[in-house]
């Protein structure tokens, strides 16, 4: 009996959510409980870590999952790594559906960095006016660089007010609109973006409105992923679960 867990936390997932949804599947799609609020889906879900590993195998053993589809952001690193290893020590199936990193177009102003520390070094100099589309998480490895006027954007507001001197703050959660990010970036006057290369439509409105302001962008490429089978598509998700439960692996 197929039984499928979704490890989500982005469009993608919210959208093989939906299709297993209108299939009847038996699915559960999983959350960390990183926002207040997550998404409401179509679904069952749960949120929260597994524990580990070991905690992640021990969920995967006791619902006596089937198929584990990893369709986490592609800076959620750990959990990939999990998923990977707890799926191959219960000997159940495993895909990961993500997206393709973005390319610069013609004209893009790009510059790329390894990682946030990177991308910290890499705003040494006078101020600027800086857009750190990285939501919370990352924000105050930031405060090396006090001298700029940083606009940043979370899902939930804060606690405490982020550890930079000079910030605005926007409350908003994506999918977001162009128009609406050519809008914050002149409202701001921003003279740079800094963003994760997170691939995807849901988060790309910021680099079409740079593009179109004809701003930088300063580029975080994506951590080291585990060897895994993967794709990009909820069709390819599909045709995986069919064929693998007709193998019955
Ligand atoms: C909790 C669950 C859906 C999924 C929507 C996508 C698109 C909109 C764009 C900017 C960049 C950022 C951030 C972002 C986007 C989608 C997708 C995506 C980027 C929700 C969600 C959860 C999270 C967690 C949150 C992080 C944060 C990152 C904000 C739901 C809304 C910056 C990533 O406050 C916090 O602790 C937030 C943490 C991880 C990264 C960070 O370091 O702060 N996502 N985002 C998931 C969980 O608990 O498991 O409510 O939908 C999901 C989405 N956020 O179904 O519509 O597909 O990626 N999420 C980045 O890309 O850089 C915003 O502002 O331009
Ligand atoms: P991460 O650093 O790779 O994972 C840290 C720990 O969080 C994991 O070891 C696991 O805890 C727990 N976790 C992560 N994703 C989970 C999920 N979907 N269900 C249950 N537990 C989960 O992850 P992250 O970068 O913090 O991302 C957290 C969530 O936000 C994910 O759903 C991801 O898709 C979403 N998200 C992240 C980003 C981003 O920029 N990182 C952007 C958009 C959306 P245990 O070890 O206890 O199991």
């Amino acid at each position: 009996m197929t039984n499928i867990l979704i490890l989500g936390g982005t469009t993608e997932a919210s959208a093989l959510a939906g299709v297993l949804a209108d299939r009847r599947a038996r699915a559960t799609l999983s959350y960390a409980g990183r926002v207040a609020n997550p998404r409401v889906q179509p679904l069952p879900t749960r949120v929260g870590g597994f524990g580990g590993v070991a905690g992640l195998a021990r969920y995967l053993r006791e619902q006596e999952v089937t198929h584990l589809v990893d369709a986490t952001h592609p800076f959620a690193a750990t959990m990939s790594a999990h998923a990977v290893a707890a799926a191959r020590e219960q000997g159940i199936a495993h895909i990961a559906l993500t997206r393709p990193a973005w390319e610069p177009a013609a004209g893009d102003r790009w510059q790329s960095v390894a990682s946030v520390e990177a991308a910290v070094a890499a705003l040494v100099g006078p101020r600027r006016r800086v857009m750190l589309a990285l939501g919370r998480m990352h924000v105050s490895a930031f405060a090396a660089q006090p001298q700029h006027r940083y606009l940043l954007r979370f899902v939930d507001a804060p606690q405490e007010p982020p550890a930079l001197p000079d910030h605005a703050l926007v409350i908003d959660r994506g999918p977001f609109s162009v128009d609406g990010d050519v809008d914050l970036m002149q409202s701001h006057a921003i003279d740079l973006v800094v963003c994760k290369n997170a691939g995807g439509s849901g988060a790309e409105a910021k680099l079409i409105a740079a593009r179109r302001l004809g701003l930088p962008v300063l580029m975080i490429d994506r951590p080291a992923l585990p060897e895994r089978r993967a794709v990009h598509d909820v069709e390819a998700v599909l045709h995986w679960l069919d064929h693998s439960a007709d193998r019955g692996v």
